[in-house]
């Protein structure tokens, strides 16, 4: 058995040492003795007494698979077991967090604490040699410690965060089988003429996530909706004519998101030689993912390649340079290629240089790329090209010479179906990739 079928607990071991040799270099970088990160406070809404759903701090997350436990801290200070101050509140409102359970505990000292109170007494006790890690809203949940989220610290392990340890390749593998479970309900739900309403349940359903456990609001859009890129409503009712759907939804394992897109003609074969277009020169774009990539050039890439398909399906008209220099590409594909993904859907690090906080500007004239970088064996990103018919962005190249590049009455075709995407979750090798979602795809 190959290590890509480990189970997330038995890769665990490994991981936790990773992470503290980090710490220890972010400590070390600080000029400090301890970390201390804090899981997050949950967020009272306006003039209000209930919560926004509860994120917790990425950087907690990276340790233990923790994402739903507000108030607790984890003390690491190098060379000792790393400390969890474990926050299980005497709560008549609602059910505290269950005993720590799991394959992560026997690599911490555990300290169970029913108030805030108790918290203070188990933080080191001299506080300046301390680094707070979190989002601190309120003071008190500092004790005292003043050297928050230093970017010295900060840098380092955002940095690093982008190459996946083999626990969290392992969690994304899981997470990309995890959304693909909802993909094929809601295809199902999709070809049995549902509203995006009922759709998106049939998803959480088979994904078995409740709304607020998703990586990221769905995105299920029937016809026109498709060419909206965040499309965030759910129509209750089914249109009378059904064209087309595009989803955009991932799952999360141990806090480890999965971020997927796939797009369905419902009966227009025209329509669905459209998307096995895109999905060609998205695997394509695929086959060029390897470790010494520089991002930016497979961005440009799929340029060229959105260009050759708006010439072969008729949507516009010209030489790949001109269709590219004149704007043409970019109102059809107005996002960037793809990110870096891991416990944050848009990963931290995209735009690193390295560890010391230098960074790599986007090329000017994309504005939404988020990720710059040579691409390194282990980071996990995704690959997304997408073409969409957003009259906004096709009435700009009105008065310039890309406007008579574009084809009217094809692009009158497609409006109706919004456009495509396809995005899959790969993981950098040496020498190619490895494609967490055609995977998932491809099991029975
Ligand atoms: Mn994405």
């Amino acid at each position: 058995m190959s290590s890509n079928y480990a189970e997330p607990g038995q890769l665990y071991p490994a991981h936790i040492e990773a992470i503290k040799a980090r710490h220890d270099r972010a400590l070390e970088k600080a000029g400090a003795g301890h970390a201390v990160i804090f899981s997050g406070a949950p967020k009272l809404v306006f003039l209000d007494d209930y919560y926004y759903p509860f994120k917790a701090n990425p950087h907690f997350v990276g340790w233990l698979p923790l994402t739903a436990t507000p108030f607790c801290y984890l003390i690491h200070t190098p060379g000792d077991v790393p400390v969890l101050v474990y926050y299980q509140e005497k709560d008549y409102w609602h059910t505290p967090p269950a005993d720590p359970q799991g394959y992560w505990i026997d690599h911490f000292d555990i300290r169970v604490v029913h108030t805030v109170d108790d918290i203070a007494r188990h933080l080191p006790h001299a506080r300046d040699k301390c680094i707070l890690i979190g989002d601190i809203g309120d003071e008190a949940h500092a004790f005292s410690i003043e050297r928050v989220n230093p970017a010295s610290a900060i840098n380092i392990l955002h940095y690093a965060r982008s190459e996946k340890t083999g626990y969290e390749l392992a969690c994304m593998r899981a997470a990309s089988r995890r959304a693909v479970r909802g993909h094929r309900a809601a295809e199902e739900a999709f070809r049995a003429r549902k509203a995006e309403y009922e759709i998106h349940f049939a998803y959480c359903r088979a994904a078995k996530h409740t709304e607020n456990e998703l990586p990221y609001g769905n995105i299920i859009a029937l016809n026109e909706n498709s060419a909206i890129m965040h499309y965030q409503h759910r129509a209750r009712e089914a249109p009378a004519k059904i064209r087309s759907f595009l989803i955009d939804a991932g799952a999360n394992v141990h806090g480890y998101a999965s971020d997927i897109t796939r797009s369905y003609s419902f009966e227009d074969s025209e329509f669905r030689e459209f998307i096995d277009r895109l999905d060609a020169l998205q695997l394509e774009l695929v086959s060029e993912v390897k470790a010494g990539v520089d991002f930016k050039d497979l961005h440009f890439l799929t340029h060229r390649k959105i260009a050759d398909l708006l010439v072969t399906v008729g949507l516009a008209s010209g030489s790949v340079e001109s269709l590219i220099e004149n704007g043409v590409t970019t109102a059809f594909f107005p996002t960037g290629l793809g990110h870096l993904l891991g416990i944050q859907v848009h990963d931290v690090g995209g735009f690193m240089q390295d560890e010391s906080g230098n960074t790599i500007d986007r090329p000017s004239g994309h504005r939404w790329l988020r990720l710059t970088r040579t691409l390194e064996v282990d980071q996990v990103l995704t690959i997304e090209p997408g073409c969409y018919v957003i009259d906004m962005l096709l009435e700009n190249l009105q008065g310039t010479p890309g406007a008579a590049m574009v084809n009217r009455d094809k692009v009158d075709w497609l409006r109706p179906f919004g456009g495509a995407r396809i995005e899959d979750n790969v993981r950098v090798l040496a020498d190619g990739c490895e494609n967490f979602t055609r995977a998932a795809f491809a099991e029975p």
